[in-house]
């Protein structure tokens, strides 16, 4: 491998890491990274901003400043040729003289696909693309997942115990992994738009759901409850906090002729929670749903139930799996994934160890 193909892999890794920092903060659009680099030196470096604006681009630009001409641009993502809320960036990196353009992925939003790059060739600068592409993609899997699929990427995140349970029938919140796990799966809510429960889990544990880490609480994800009756409790985590970080139920039902379910839907309506029309059976049409609202990822946290109706809709991309080191016994709810034995049409990506725990990482295959 040359040294200049060495440089480009080099360069595009630590965008594809930057790039990830403003995950779950930037939507709808995608957490995008770019460096400019010259003579092996980084000029500037920037990230797609909180809210989506400024684009990654126009800022590492503007930090490079003059020094910018003549140098590369490295883009997790190709550079935007649409004036959208901002001018192209495109333009932005022809305007500044760039001499190269690398990039990972194309963008799949139909006012870019390729035009991006035949702006900047157009204009004489030397586009390079597919630098790490499965990182790539990797990274942005929200956002090309819901451009593609017009529906949220779903991460379902299961903590199973050593006999392969769940948790057990009416005991509420069980311990089953430790602080570390937990601390990972407080980050991955940090970075996921959405997060979803049955509402079997919701009364059984009373979960906030929100991300707890400190300095990183604003980014609680949406929260949303399959919820056919409505019964979460007004007095629920759930609902004292929905003023602060958004709860949707999910129910079929428009609640007539039944006045006691009208009036469960006014007092939780009351507290901010939202009631959403859409059939939860029917998990395919609720994606399309949360996508249309801009959601682009989605963590299914359980139960078995709720984990077991998206397996068999075939719409998980990724299961987390976190395997704690006791086992829980026989009145246990038996989780439909264990550590190494998912169901058929995931590969194993990844494995850790948190302290006593293990984490098993699985992508779907397509
Ligand atoms: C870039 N650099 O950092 C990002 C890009 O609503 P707008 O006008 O901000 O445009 C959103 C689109 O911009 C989004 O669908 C995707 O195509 C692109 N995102 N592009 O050049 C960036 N975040
Ligand atoms: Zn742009």
């Amino acid at each position: 491998m040359s040294g200049g193909a060495r440089d480009d892999i080099r360069f595009m890794a630590a965008a594809l890491r930057l790039s990830r920092r403003n995950l779950g903060l930037t939507a709808t659009n995608p957490s995008v990274a770019c460096l400019i680099v010259k003579d092996g030196v980084v000029l500037g470096s920037a990230v797609t901003a909180p809210g989506g604006r400024p684009h990654a681009e126009t800022q590492a630009l503007a930090e490079a400043g003059a020094a910018a001409r003549g140098a590369t641009a490295y883009v997790t993502l190709e550079p935007c040729s649409h004036h959208g809320k901002t001018p192209p960036c495109a333009d932005a990196l022809i305007a500044a003289g760039v001499a190269r353009v690398v990039v990972s992925v194309t963008d799949p939003d139909i006012r870019v696909a390729g035009r991006g790059l035949s702006m900047l060739q157009a204009a004489g600068i030397a586009v390079e693309t597919g630098v790490l592409e499965s990182k790539g993609r990797a990274a942005l899997a929200a956002y090309l997942t819901r451009q593609t699929k017009k529906r949220p990427y779903v991460t379902l995140k299961l903590a199973v115990s050593s006999d392969g349970m769940l948790g057990r029938l009416g005991a509420g919140q069980v311990a089953i992994t430790g602080p570390v796990s937990r601390g990972q799966v407080h980050v991955l809510r940090a970075e996921t738009d959405a997060i979803l429960i049955g509402i079997g889990t919701a009364l059984a544990d009373d979960p906030e759901l929100t991300c707890r880490l400190q300095g990183l609480e604003v980014r609680s994800p949406v929260r949303v409850v399959l919820d056919p009756r409505l019964e979460l409790p007004v007095t629920s985590k759930l609902a004292r906090t929905a003023r602060d970080v958004p709860v949707l139920l999910v129910t079929g039902d428009d609640g007539e002729p039944d006045p006691a379910f009208s009036a469960r839907r006014k007092a939780l309506e009351a507290f901010g929670v939202e009631v959403v029309q859409c059939d939860p059976r029917r998990l395919d049409t609720l994606l399309v749903a949360l996508a249309t609202r801009g959601i682009s990822s989605l963590l299914v946290e359980g139960g078995a139930r709720t984990a077991q109706s998206f397996l068999d809709a075939g719409l998980v991309d990724r299961i987390l799996l976190f395997g704690g080191a006791t086992p829980l016994g026989s009145d246990g709810v038996a989780s439909p994934c264990v550590p190494g034995r998912v169901p058929a049409g995931f590969s194993l990506r990844h494995t850790a160890r948190y302290g006593a725990d293990s984490l098993q990482d699985y992508e779907r295959d397509d």
